[in-house]
């Protein structure tokens, strides 16, 4: 059986568990620093596993010792911004937990591929890039799923056709600059700008754009956890099947698209040897414009983490 090793069992962390072992995918392993809390959750997944009879075996643990060889770890850990919490603050505060968690992980599955969900998201895997010195095919961030889904269920609700119709494309930097590109998305190879009106094309988009932002003023405590955690789902089945799955993912800009020594939503080949090829989608004036406005936000972000952290 695979190992996936998962550091933060919060609501993301411990959903993504609970979906991989529901798949069998791979053993799994919660790593967390409250006492007792991810010791808890991996004992009530595996008590689940009899009932619908997966072998995976899901421990929670406080010791990174227990991640040891792991094909691939999940970074989940971070804290919030709380009220009083500057943005700086904020992003202090988990590179901190995440450049810990990523080398300590390093530590005990040197060949372990990164998959990265902690916000500020595109930062937080440059960071994790940096620190642990990995080639870029290692460290791979998680927005881009999430965001194209979003996208796609809303189309789904608009139209009443079959998500798995639906292709939704949302490129660009995980905040409120993203890119959802409507030239490019379509429904059963229709394009979208066809099957729907400029304004409820519109209105998807905008929403889409506020797709994380809806969740948190819906459930008043803490932001999105089932898709969220479902995405990286479907990025450590593609890695661990070789599927060569083209998403749109987090990867790290090295001259394409124009951008360089960043990290940044673009459509990427997933497979064995992680993010194994930057997929190069022609743009169109209007998409130009949207994309380095995109890029420039991310990039401010990364500006203030260099000021930060020294790597
Ligand atoms: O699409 C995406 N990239 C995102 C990102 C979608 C959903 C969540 N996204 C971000 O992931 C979110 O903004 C946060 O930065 C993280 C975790 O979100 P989650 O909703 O799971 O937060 P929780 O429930 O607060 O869980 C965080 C856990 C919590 O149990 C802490 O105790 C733990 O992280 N934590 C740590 N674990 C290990 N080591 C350290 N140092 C640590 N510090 C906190």
């Amino acid at each position: 059986m695979n190992k996936i090793s998962i550091i933060g069992a919060g609501m993301t962390g411990s959903t993504a568990a609970h979906w991989l072992a529901e798949r069998e995918l791979a053993d799994l392993v919660l790593v967390d620093v409250v006492e007792g809390m991810p010791q808890g959750k991996g004992l009530d997944m595996a008590e689940a596993m009899p009932i619908i009879g997966r072998d995976a075996k899901v421990i929670g643990t406080n010791d990174y010792a227990a991640t040891r060889d792991s094909e691939i770890v999940i970074i989940t850990a971070g804290v919030a911004r709380k009220p009083g919490m500057s943005r700086d603050d904020l992003l202090k505060t988990n590179a901190e937990i995440v450049g810990k968690a990523a080398l300590e992980t390093l530590k005990h599955s040197p060949n372990a591929i990164f998959v990265v969900l902690t916000n500020p998201l595109d930062t937080m895997a440059y960071l994790t890039m940096k620190m642990t010195k990995l080639p870029r095919e290692r460290v791979i961030g998680q927005a881009g799923i999430l965001d194209s889904a979003r996208m796609r269920a809303f189309v789904a609700m608009e139209t009443g056709v079959s998500v798995e119709n639906i292709h939704c494309y949302v490129l660009g930097g995980h905040g409120d600059e993203m890119v959802p590109l409507t030239r490019h998305s379509n429904i059963a190879g229709i394009p979208l700008r066809e099957y729907l009106s400029a304004d409820k094309l519109e209105a998807i988009v905008n929403r889409t754009r506020k797709g994380g932002g809806e969740i948190v003023n819906l459930l008043k405590t803490g932001s999105a956890y089932y898709a969220p955690s479902m995405a990286c789902v479907q990025m450590a089945e593609a890695i661990l099947k070789d599927k060569k799955l083209i998403v749109p993912c987090a990867a790290y800009m090295d001259g394409e698209y124009g951008l360089k020594d960043m990290y940044f939503g673009v459509p990427v080949m997933l497979g064995g040897g992680g993010m194994e090829r930057i997929i190069q989608y022609d743009f169109d004036e209007e998409e130009k414009v949207m994309f380095a406005k995109s890029a420039a936000s991310v990039k401010e972000t990364h500006e203030a983490l260099k000021s930060l952290v020294k790597f």
